[in-house]
């Protein structure tokens, strides 16, 4: 059945790769209605090749012998993940896989990122070949439990969206009938869609691609009328377009997408960490401690709270597996949420986005850290 199934997806996957060498989208960015209707089954990962280490404290002690952290991550979606103009990773999921290698190893440095497509991450996280999948993923029930994750919390609050060429004059998903929508396998996207025009009474055709690239090509090259994803992925992706003054996110929101970090189901320690290395960012920011400020509130730290999370009082790093100035650490090298945030999707990034639910909740937003104690 999988078999079948693949080599459906790969015949497909041929027929479109095909049509976009062959030229056929003419020039002046005219529609090509892609005629491949292409069967819509993701999320079934090949059985792990490897036997991943998942028994409690397992996964930090295979960690710390390594020396570094492996970090699933994407390479192509600036903001997020992808491999900036010096080669470096960037964006809000990598910068969480620094703060976790400077929770286990108070270094930043020691991570090992490893770029995942959207169809191959769970294999990736459920075989042991990487320790944390930090890669625009979103939360949901399948892959909680079918999939072997666990979500540690959500630290991006996102919905999908559609994006169109201004001088479509589409404004609704609607105006899309007939029409066809380039989106990525391995998805929610690619599921959301089905459901949301089904919802709409709208019939298209999907062009389903492998990875953000062959997506996003095949969008500029006028092969589908619309491309669909996360808001974030089209703000992203829409920055490094030819002309992103020239596409237009449409105003509906197309489902909830909750993204996070995601461990494998098992080790409840490594669990703790990767959830605990999250709620240090958000607590960061909470109690105003910065990569510039971090120092010198230690010194003078007289709030319970802030003298537990840094270290200073009792043994909530310890508790952890890990060393008590690990959120110090965190703080001090990569910096809290907001230092993240903003470096990545900030007001002066081409990716800027406006914090939104991403707020704390102290300012009307969802992110909430619970106590340190
Ligand atoms: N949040 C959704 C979508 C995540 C996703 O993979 N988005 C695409 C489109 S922006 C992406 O990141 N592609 C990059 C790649 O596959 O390299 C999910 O978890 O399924």
């Amino acid at each position: 059945m999988r078999k079948l199934y693949m080599s459906l997806s790969v015949f497909v996957l041929l027929a479109l790769a095909l049509a976009a060498c062959g030229g056929a989208a003419p020039a002046g960015g005219n529609t090509v209605t892609v005629k491949e209707t292409v069967v819509v089954t993701v999320e079934v990962p090949a059985a792990p090749a490897v036997v991943a280490p998942s028994g409690y404290g397992e996964t930090l002690k295979a960690v710390q012998a390594r020396g570094h952290l492996v970090c699933g991550a994407n390479a192509q979606v600036p903001g997020f993940g992808y491999v900036d103009s010096n080669g470096n990773y960037a964006g809000i999921d990598v910068d969480y896989c620094r703060a976790l290698a400077a929770a286990v190893f108070g270094d930043a440095t020691k991570v090992e990122f490893r770029p995942v497509t959207a169809a191959e991450r769970f294999t990736a996280l459920q075989s042991g070949e990487i320790d944390v999948l930090s890669r625009n993923t979103t939360w949901s029930l399948v892959r909680d439990t079918e999939l072997g994750g666990n979500f540690t919390a959500t630290t991006f609050y996102d919905g999908q969206g559609m994006m169109v060429p201004v001088a479509s004059g589409m404004t609704t998903l609607k105006d899309l009938e007939g029409g066809t929508v380039c989106v990525q396998t391995g998805t929610t996207t690619e599921l959301n869609l089905a459901d949301v025009m089904a919802a709409e009474g709208v019939s298209y055709t999907p062009a389903v691609f492998e990875d953000a690239d062959a997506t996003f090509a095949a969008y500029s090259e006028g092969r589908c009328d619309a491309v669909t994803t996360d808001k974030s992925g089209l703000i992203s992706r829409r920055s490094v377009l030819a002309d992103p003054a020239a596409h237009i996110i449409m105003d509906v929101t197309m489902s909830k997408e909750p993204l996070g970090p995601m461990v494998r189901h098992g080790d409840d320690q490594w669990f703790d960490i990767a959830q605990w290395t999250v709620f240090t960012l958000f607590a960061g920011e909470e109690f105003g401690l910065t990569s510039a400020n971090v120092d010198s509130k230690r010194d003078s730290a007289t709030a319970p709270e802030i003298r537990r999370m840094l270290g200073l009082e009792g043994d909530l790093g310890l508790k952890l597996g890990l060393s008590n100035d690990f959120a110090y650490n965190i703080i001090k090298q990569v910096g809290n949420y907001a230092e993240i945030y903003d470096r990545n999707l900030g007001p002066n990034t081409p990716t800027y986005i406006p914090r939104g639910f991403n707020k704390q909740y102290t300012d009307g937003g969802l992110l909430f850290a619970p106590p340190f104690r």
